[in-house]
């Protein structure tokens, strides 16, 4: 029943899988619509919306704040995990030392190259693990999985870490993203099930 690629959880990984996920070691791509084309020397992140002072980085920027690693399970909404990812990249709080969010902001709306969006209230965005992700396994993240620079939001389900990251949208209410506003959850938490929105 579980094909070739999925299987059940060993007894070492034991809790790490959420309700009506199965396992699977290769690490499948899902994207809607097509995937972007970008050279590193050209990605921008901007930091836009309820910030004291809208800040514009480049790849050169990026990678002159401190780099940290994370190893995280990734769960897709439609019922695959991948367990132990290795990432590289800036921490989203080290990314926020560089601006000063005004007293409103209580959202963000994280914007991609391609048109893809989705929405984080604060509170799970400025989280210590999080992470603006440049490698996957000690290598360059490939185009297929978000390169040059993706969102990793590890405890909600991966449609929240968005790919090929462009803008952070600072915002009071919370405007919803791409799946959001296609009937998937507002928030999305693996551990509760959090798939689709209720109306
Ligand atoms: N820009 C963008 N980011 C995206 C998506 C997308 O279609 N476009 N898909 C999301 C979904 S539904 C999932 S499960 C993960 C998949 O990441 P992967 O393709 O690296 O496995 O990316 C998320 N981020
Ligand atoms: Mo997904």
């Amino acid at each position: 029943m579980f094909g070739k690629f999925l299987r059940k959880s060993r007894d070492d990984e034991e809790g790490r899988v959420p309700p009506g996920q199965v396992l699977t070691e290769k690490f499948p791509v899902l994207t809607y619509g097509p995937t972007p084309s970008l050279r590193p020397e050209e990605v921008r992140v901007s930091l836009t919306g309820l910030v004291e002072q809208p800040l514009e980085l480049s790849w050169a920027e990026l990678l002159s704040l401190p780099q940290s690693d994370l190893t995280a399970d990734f769960h897709c909404v439609t019922r695959w995990s991948k367990l132990g990812v290795q990432w590289r990249g800036v921490k989203v709080l080290d990314l926020m030392e560089q601006v000063r969010l005004k007293p409103q902001a209580k959202a963000v709306l994280v914007h991609c190259y391609g048109g893809y969006t989705t929405n984080l209230t604060l509170d799970d965005f400025l989280r210590p693990e999080n992470l603006l992700a440049h490698t996957l396994f000690g290598e360059p993240l490939p185009r297929e999985h978000g390169g040059p620079l993706r969102l990793i939001v590890p405890h909600l389900y991966a449609w929240k870490s968005a790919k090929w990251l462009r803008d952070l949208e600072f915002t009071q209410d919370e405007k919803l993203g791409f799946w959001e506003v296609n009937g998937y959850h507002r928030r999305g938490d693996p551990w509760k099930e959090e798939r689709f929105s209720e109306g």
